[in-house]
This record gives structure tokens, C-alpha cells and sequence, in this order.
């Protein structure tokens, strides 16, 4: 076979070569467009992935319980912080029966004590007292006697013992006779001075003395203390 009968090889098409009759795309912009779709079908693979692994994630850390763990923890964090509230209320009524929050009235042996910044009749007194559901101071024994000396100071305090019914017999203010129990009266008190002396007070060192029940004193008023 001659050269001849070699067949000229056909002239590969020019990709490069755009003919817009050929196509409705040249080749030029069809590969273009190819890489194009490429480009943002990556993009797309990519979005899935990444919202499956959030997907993936949010699963895992549901099953670890790492977000309801978050919100127990959240409760009891609260739920402590009560308790410990509550433990240092229970430590103030301990140390203070009387109130952490009342600092007029005073705890001794059992009861709560109000020393009055006022002074008045003993009959307002007795009103006064009973206001804040309490009575005037009732002593009877020595170491209530102390506690109420200490802190009246040589002043003048009403207490809840009077002779108003009966000239001379002393009765407590709930009834009971002062006469048969503890007593602390100054001497040569009661004296009933100008016959109208009713109402007892404390006085210097705390000891007792019937006075006119329309003298303005300070007042003590005694209520027992909460239970804890
Ligand atoms: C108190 O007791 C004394 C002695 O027992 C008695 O004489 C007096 O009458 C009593 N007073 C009252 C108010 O009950
Ligand atoms: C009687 O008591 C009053 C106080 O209430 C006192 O001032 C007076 O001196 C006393 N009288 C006598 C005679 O002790
Ligand atoms: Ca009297
Ligand atoms: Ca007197």
C-alpha cells in the first residue's frame, strides 16, 4: 500500500473554537459551566455533611445526657442554694430565737424580752404589750431577776405586778400571787406612799418599788420564744 492509501487524518475539532451555530453552548463556555456545577455540587456535599454532623453531634450529646445533665445541674444548683438559705435561717433562730431580724426583743432562758425605749403609764404599758402578743415581764427567779437588772440599768421599767384589786396583795399579771413566790422588792417597799401606789417597776439594781401606776416609766413586755 502507498502513501496514497493513507487516509489524512481528520482534522480534530476545534474545542478551543467557539461556533455558536453548532451548539447552543460553544464548547469554551460548556466547559465552563461544567466546572461551574462542580464547584456548587462540592459546596452542597459539603452543607450536607456538615449538618449531618451537627445532626451527629446534637444526637450524641442528647444521649450523654449532657444537656438534660446541664439543666439538672441548673435545678440543683438552685435547689442547694435554697437549702443553704434555709440552714443559715435555721443558724439565726438558733443564735437568735427571737428573730435574726427582730434586734428589739432579746432572748433569756426560754422567753423573749422587749425593753421599751418609751416611757408611759402602766396601764399603756400593759396595752402595749399585749399589741405585739406579749405581757409585762413576769420575774420569777433570781436568774431572770439578773438578766432584767442588767440590761434596765438603775432605770425605771414597769413589770407586771400590781396591787390594784386588792390593797396589798401583790398579783403577777396572769393572776398568780407574787406573795407565796420570788420577790426583790427595795426595802421598806411596798410602802404605798400616799396610798396610792399600785403598780411595781424596777428600779435601782433592778429591786422592786410600788409606785403611782399614772407614772411614766420604760416598760418590760415578755413573750415566750418560737419553738425551733
Ligand atoms: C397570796 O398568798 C398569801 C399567802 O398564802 C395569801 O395570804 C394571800 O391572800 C394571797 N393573795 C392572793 C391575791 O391570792
Ligand atoms: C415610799 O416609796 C416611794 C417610792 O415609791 C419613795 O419615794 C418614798 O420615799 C417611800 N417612802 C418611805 C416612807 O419609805
Ligand atoms: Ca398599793
Ligand atoms: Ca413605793
Amino acid at each position: 500500500m502507498g502513501p496514497s492509501c493513507k487516509a489524512a487524518p481528520k482534522p480534530l475539532p476545534d474545542l478551543s473554537i467557539c461556533d455558536p451555530s453548532q451548539s447552543l453552548f460553544c464548547s469554551k463556555d460548556r466547559n465552563f459551566l461544567r466546572q461551574k456545577l462542580r464547584s456548587s455540587l462540592t459546596v452542597y456535599v459539603l452543607l450536607a455533611l456538615s449538618y449531618l454532623l451537627i445532626l451527629i453531634l446534637f444526637a450524641v450529646s442528647l444521649s450523654r445526657g449532657t444537656v438534660i445533665g446541664a439543666f439538672r445541674r441548673l435545678c440543683l444548683t438552685s435547689l442547694m442554694r435554697q437549702e443553704v438559705g434555709a440552714t443559715q435561717r435555721d443558724v439565726g433562730s438558733v443564735l437568735f430565737p427571737c428573730g435574726p431580724e427582730a434586734r428589739e426583743w432579746e432572748y433569756f432562758s426560754g422567753k423573749c424580752y422587749y425593753f421599751s425605749l418609751r416611757e408611759t403609764s402602766w396601764q399603756r404599758a400593759k396595752v402595749l404589750c399585749e399589741e405585739v402578743h406579749s405581757r409585762l415581764a413576769i420575774i420569777n427567779s433570781h436568774a431572770q431577776q439578773n438578766f432584767i437588772m442588767y440590761r434596765t440599768r438603775n432605770q425605771r421599767f414597769w413589770i407586771g405586778l400590781s396591787d390594784k384589786n386588792s390593797e396589798g396583795e401583790w398579783k403577777w399579771i396572769d393572776g398568780s400571787n407574787s406573795t407565796t413566790g420570788f420577790t426583790y422588792w427595795k426595802e421598806g417597799e411596798p410602802n404605798n406612799s400616799g396610798q396610792n401606789e399600785d403598780c411595781a417597776h424596777v428600779w435601782t439594781y433592778g429591786e422592786w418599788n410600788d409606785v403611782d401606776c399614772t407614772y411614766k416609766c420604760y416598760y418590760i413586755c415578755e413573750k415566750p420564744a418560737p419553738r425551733l
